[in-house]
């Protein structure tokens, strides 16, 4: 075995990271964070730097990249570059979520599959790390325009997966529509009717849940965490950013549980709605996204009591009780951060990837507030899917009673996966260090089993 000075310390190991991925500032900050919590853990546990685990499961399995070419409307030939990237299949196949949009690049969808290595494994069910997506701008396209787009991505990506090798589903600019006409693709071509994709429609090997899952998945986590400190949601104000699937669904559950939601978002700017975000209005808003394909502005337009703040603002300046970043990654930076913490905030569920850049995760860890990183909190609907998988495979489907409780009792299994690893002798507990520990934990322990591979 190879002498213990062949474990770097933390600055060299990210120095190496950076120089092994020039130009993916995502990659490299989501490996940071994961490396600044196992270093410390593993740095009396040789089995796992002597086999060199954590450096291994930084670098992907395999990235494909290839060419995806459709014509538009106007009958032009359009070209974007598509990506699968296969990080890590140790304790199950490939799974992770398929991304359209123009800022996906190579980093984004690395960082992404390699966050979703981690999550994956703690929600306790055999699915391993992998991502994809395109550049492609969905915004202002046709539903034929998708339609052509989806079927060449898939003429590419079908050869590279399979029920048991690597399942794809939704993730931003891809939900069921999407779904449904790759997932169609992918039948036309290989005449196998499969569980290769998750997401499906419930005519069509769907589950029950899944499309609410990841949303109320983040706000189930955020009771627990309230729940240690004697605290529940009712009565309590939230702002969330976004306002597609994920906000969405977590607004709603907020509401449910007798919150106050306070705002959603868009890339273009939020809206403030100091009367709460009812269900009502949350349908509308569902409405606007999915089946009008409008903006986030044109709430104010129906609900003349809320105010619209363009030009890209963020809404985290608005004071409240808990926050859900619900949209993108480095979302929220260390002002941010700042700002929620002054403003009183004394919980962060993240519903998107990664919203909270660096600065902003030791912002909350130093404050010592309850903040869950997405790959805690957010994977209710990697759950939920690797319960589609089961169903497919056993070809039956699960009433929504007994989806909901596993879907409960799949965050709860997380949270007490954070508390194990992360809870502190102070009583306190960061849930990213246990997120973090508690993911590596299982992979790391089928790597040993597997040897050098
Ligand atoms: P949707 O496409 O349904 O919604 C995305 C929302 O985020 C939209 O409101 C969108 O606004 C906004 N958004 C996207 N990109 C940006 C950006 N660069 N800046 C500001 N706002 C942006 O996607 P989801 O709701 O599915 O995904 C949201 C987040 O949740 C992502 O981080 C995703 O990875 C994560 N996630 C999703 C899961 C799922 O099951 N769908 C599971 C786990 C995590 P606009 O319309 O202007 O683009
Ligand atoms: O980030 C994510 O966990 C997702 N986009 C969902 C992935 C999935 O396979 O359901």
């Amino acid at each position: 075995m190879p002498a213990a000075e062949d474990h770097v310390d933390l600055p060299r190991f990210i120095a190496g990271v950076e120089k092994r991925n020039p130009g993916q500032p995502e990659f490299v900050q989501a490996v940071t964070e994961v490396a600044e919590d196992i270093f410390e853990w593993i740095g009396d546990k040789v089995k796992y730097h002597e086999a060199q685990i954590l450096r291994r499961i930084a670098e992907p399995d395999r990235v494909i990249s290839f060419r995806v070419c459709w014509q538009d409307d106007k009958g032009h030939i359009r070209v974007q570059r598509g990506w699968r990237v296969q990080n890590n299949n140790s304790i199950g196949p490939y799974k992770g979520g398929i991304r359209f949009h123009p800022s996906v690049t190579e980093s984004v969808l690395k960082f992404l599959a390699f966050e979703q290595t981690f999550k994956n494994a703690l929600t306790g069910l055999p699915m391993g790390g992998g991502k994809g997506g395109s550049n492609f701008n969905p915004k202002g396209k046709s539903a034929n325009e998708i339609m052509r787009f989806c079927q060449s991505f898939m003429t590419e990506l079908y050869r590279h997966i399979g029920a048991d090798v690597d399942v794809p589903a939704g993730d931003i600019g891809v939900g069921g529509r999407e779904i449904g006409y790759m997932f169609g693709q992918y039948k036309r071509i290989t005449n196998n009717f499969t569980g290769v994709l998750t997401g499906k429609g419930l005519e069509w090997g769907g589950s029950l849940i899944r499309t609410e899952a990841t949303g109320y998945g983040a706000v189930y986590f955020l009771q627990n965490m309230l729940k240690t400190k004697g605290e529940d949601i009712a009565g309590k104000t939230a702002v969330i950013s976004g306002s597609g699937n994920v906000a969405t669904h977590a607004a709603e559950k907020i509401v449910a549980l007798g919150g106050k939601v306070l705002t959603l978002s868009d890339s273009d700017g939020f809206v403030h709605d100091p009367d709460g975000i009812g269900q009502d209005k949350i349908d509308w808003v569902k409405d606007l996204k999915n089946v009008r394909r409008g903006r986030i502005a044109d709430y104010v337009k129906e609900f003349p009591g809320a105010t619209y703040h363009g030009d890209g603002a963020r809404p985290w300046g608005v004071p409240c009780d808990l926050a859900l970043p619900c949209a993108t990654q480095n979302e929220l930076d260390g002002k941010d951060a700042e700002t929620l913490l002054a403003n009183g905030c004394m919980a962060v569920s993240e519903g998107a990837n990664m919203p909270t850049d660096l600065d902003g995760v030791h912002a909350f860890k130093a404050a010592k507030i309850l903040y869950a990183p997405g790959k805690a909190s957010n994977a209710g609907g990697v759950a939920v899917s690797g319960l589609e998988m089961s169903q497919n495979s056993a070809r039956m489907s699960w009433k929504e009673a007994e989806l909901q409780t596993m879907l409960q009792d799949i965050m709860a299994g997380i949270h007490e996966r954070c508390l194990e690893y992360g809870r502190g002798a102070d009583g306190h507990t960061d849930y990213v260090k246990g997120a973090n520990i508690a993911g590596f934990k299982k992979v790391a322990d089928a790597m040993l089993a597997y040897g050098v591979v």
